[in-house]
C-alpha cells in the first residue's frame, strides 16, 4: 500500500509530478490468499488515518508470489534505556561503531536522516560511506516479507509481556530481520517518520534488534532508514533480494527487557 498527497496548488507551475508528491504512509507484507480482504481493509484504514496528514491518492497492489518463501529466524529483541535524542545519538554511534561501521559511513547516514522525507532506505557502505541505491529520492523499499502463523502468534504473546505488541513494532522487527538475513548487510538504523512515534532502533548481526526510546522529539516528521553494507557489496543483487525475494519469519529468537548500553555490549562480548 502506498498513500501520498499531491503538493501542487492551482498556482504551481511544476511539471514534475514526482517532486510534488508527499509520501504519507506505506506498508507491505506476504499473506495467505484467504487473508487478503482483511489485510486490504486494514491497509485502507491505515492509509486514510495517518498522523502525517490526509492522503489524496492510495495505491494498493496485490500480487501472487510464485516462489516459495525463504524461512528465516527473527532477530533477538531488546530495549535500551534512553532519555533524549542526544543520548540516543551517543548510543547509536557506540553500537554501530562496535558493529564495524566507520565514522564516514555514520556521517553519510546522519546527513541522509537529517534530510528525512524518504520513502525507502538508503544503502551505505560501511567503510567509505558511499551510497549505493540508485534512486536517492526514493531509496530501496523492502517488500515481500512476512511472518508465519505460529511464529506470528508467539511474537504477539512475547511482545505483550513488554507492553509493545503493536503493528509498528512487529512490522519493524520483520523488516529488520529480512534485511539482516542478507550476508552483505552489517547493520540498520531506523527512525520513524511518524511525528508521534519517537522510538527508533538499530539492528545489527552482533546486537540484534535494539529499540531506542526518545530517538527524536515528538514533533518531527523527519525519519528514515539506512542499511549499512560491506564495502564490496553487489548492490543489484542486494536490492533485488530486499525488494523481490519472498522471506518469511518462521521462528523467534530471545526477548529482553530494558538494558543499559554497556549491558548489551557486555553481554554480547562474553
Ligand atoms: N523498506 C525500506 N524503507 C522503508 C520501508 C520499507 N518497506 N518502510 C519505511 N521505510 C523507511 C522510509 O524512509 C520511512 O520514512 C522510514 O523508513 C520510517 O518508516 O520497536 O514505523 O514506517 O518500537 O515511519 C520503529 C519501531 C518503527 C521501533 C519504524 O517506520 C520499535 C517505523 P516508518
Ligand atoms: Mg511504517
Amino acid at each position: 500500500m502506498r498513500a501520498s498527497r499531491s503538493l501542487i496548488n492551482s498556482k504551481s507551475r511544476t511539471q514534475d509530478l514526482k517532486l510534488s508528491e508527499m509520501h504519507i504512509s506505506g506498508a507491505e507484507g506476504l499473506y495467505e490468499a484467504s487473508d487478503i480482504q482483511k489485510v486490504v481493509k486494514k491497509y485502507m484504514e491505515r492509509a486514510m488515518d495517518h498522523p502525517k496528514g490526509k492522503a489524496d491518492k492510495i495505491v494498493i497492489t496485490v500480487e501472487e508470489v510464485k516462489q516459495p518463501p525463504i524461512a528465516i529466524p527473527a532477530l533477538p529483541v531488546s530495549t535500551l534505556k534512553c532519555q533524549s535524542p542526544a543520548e540516543a545519538k551517543k548510543i547509536i554511534v557506540t553500537l554501530l561503531q562496535s558493529s564495524g561501521i566507520a565514522g564516514k559511513a555514520l556521517d553519510t547516514a546522519f546527513t541522509v536522516m537529517k534530510k528525512g522525507f524518504m520513502r525507502g532506505a538508503a544503502v551505505i557502505t560501511a567503510e567509505k560511506g558511499r551510497r549505493l541505491d540508485p534512486d536517492r529520492k526514493r531509496g530501496v523499499r523492502v517488500s515481500r516479507l512476512g511472518i508465519g502463523g505460529p511464529a506470528g502468534r508467539m511474537l504477539s504473546l512475547k511482545l505483550s509481556r513488554y507492553g509493545i505488541n503493536t503493528d509498528t513494532v512487529k512490522e519493524a522487527l520483520i523488516l529488520a530481520s529480512k534485511v539482516m538475513s542478507h550476508r552483505d548487510v552489517m547493520a540498520e538504523l531506523c527512525i520513524s517518520d511518524d511525528p508521534c512515534y519517537t522510538t527508533g532502533y538499530i539492528a545489527s548481526k552482533k546486537f540484534g534488534y535494539v529499540r531506542i526510546p526518545h530517538i527524536k522529539t515528538g514533533k518531527s516528521r523527519r525519519g528514515g532508514r539506512v542499511f549499512f553494507v560491506k564495502e564490496n557489496t553487489d548492490s543489484e543483487v542486494l536490492i533485488s533480494y530486499l525488494e523481490k525475494i519472498p522471506v518469511i519469519i518462521s521462528r523467534l529468537s530471545s526477548f529482553r527487557g530494558e538494558l543499559q548500553t554497556d549491558e548489551i555490549a557486555h553481554s554480547i562480548d562474553k
